[in-house]
């Protein structure tokens, strides 16, 4: 099934559920390389969301800002690999929502526990605006806030759940957008968590 959220955005409910399994195997390996951290925000305080990342380039935040790195600043190492069957998923999922050759770099790993949350902001770190941005969520359930393009703008409240790929482009690409804290639960594949994944071209 799919759903166009407005111009730009898809969601295809239950996309990754054939792979759900391998996929979070996949990423459980590269954890164990690059584990995950609750990251500072510019302003000093620690995200309530644990991160890490996979593919050439990596999305840190500290008191420095927010970048895309080549080494994780944790090991000195470049990051995993994304999974080639995560890459290959994030790949068709582009293509279903029109666009083709999406070529992504790196991977957001991104885990809630039951009460994290993500506030709302817009994704503005990756040079070309043109490429979407992939996200794949497992486990927990949780409810998206979807903005406008201004902050100011009404937010719509969806609820995501373990298997659902979203696929952000075009005008959708820098809408304003945010995670509720997540609720309580245990997920009989992922457990008491909820990860997303999101696959994007930093460069
Ligand atoms: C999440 N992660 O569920 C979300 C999924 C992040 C983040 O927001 O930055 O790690 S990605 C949702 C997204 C990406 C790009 C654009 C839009 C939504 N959007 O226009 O709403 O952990
Ligand atoms: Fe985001």
């Amino acid at each position: 099934a799919q759903e166009s959220l407005g111009e730009g955005a898809m969601i295809l409910r239950g996309w990754a559920l054939a792979d759900a399994e391998a996929i979070l195997h996949g990423v459980e390996q590269g954890l164990l390389q690059s584990g995950l951290r609750q990251m500072l925000t510019p302003g000093g305080r620690k995200m309530s969301v644990a991160m890490s990342n996979c593919g050439a380039w990596g999305w840190i935040s500290d008191k420095q800002g927010y970048r895309y790195v080549s080494r994780d600043p944790e090991t000195g190492q470049p990051w995993p690999e994304i999974p080639t069957l995560l890459l290959r998923m994030a790949q068709t999922a582009a293509a279903k929502a029109g666009f083709a050759s999406f070529i992504p770099d790196a991977c957001l790993v991104n885990v809630y526990v039951p009460g994290a949350r993500m506030s709302l902001h817009q994704d503005k770190d990756e040079q070309d605006m043109g490429a979407p941005i992939v996200s794949v969520s497992l486990g927990l359930p949780a409810t998206f806030l979807f903005g406008g393009a201004e902050r100011r703008d009404q937010v719509q409240r969806i609820n995501i759940e373990h298997g659902d790929v979203l696929v952000w482009g075009g005008p959708a690409r820098l809408r304003y957008h945010g995670i509720a804290p997540v609720k309580m639960g245990d997920h009989p594949l992922v457990g008491e968590r909820r990860l997303n994944l999101t696959l994007r071209k930093a460069r």
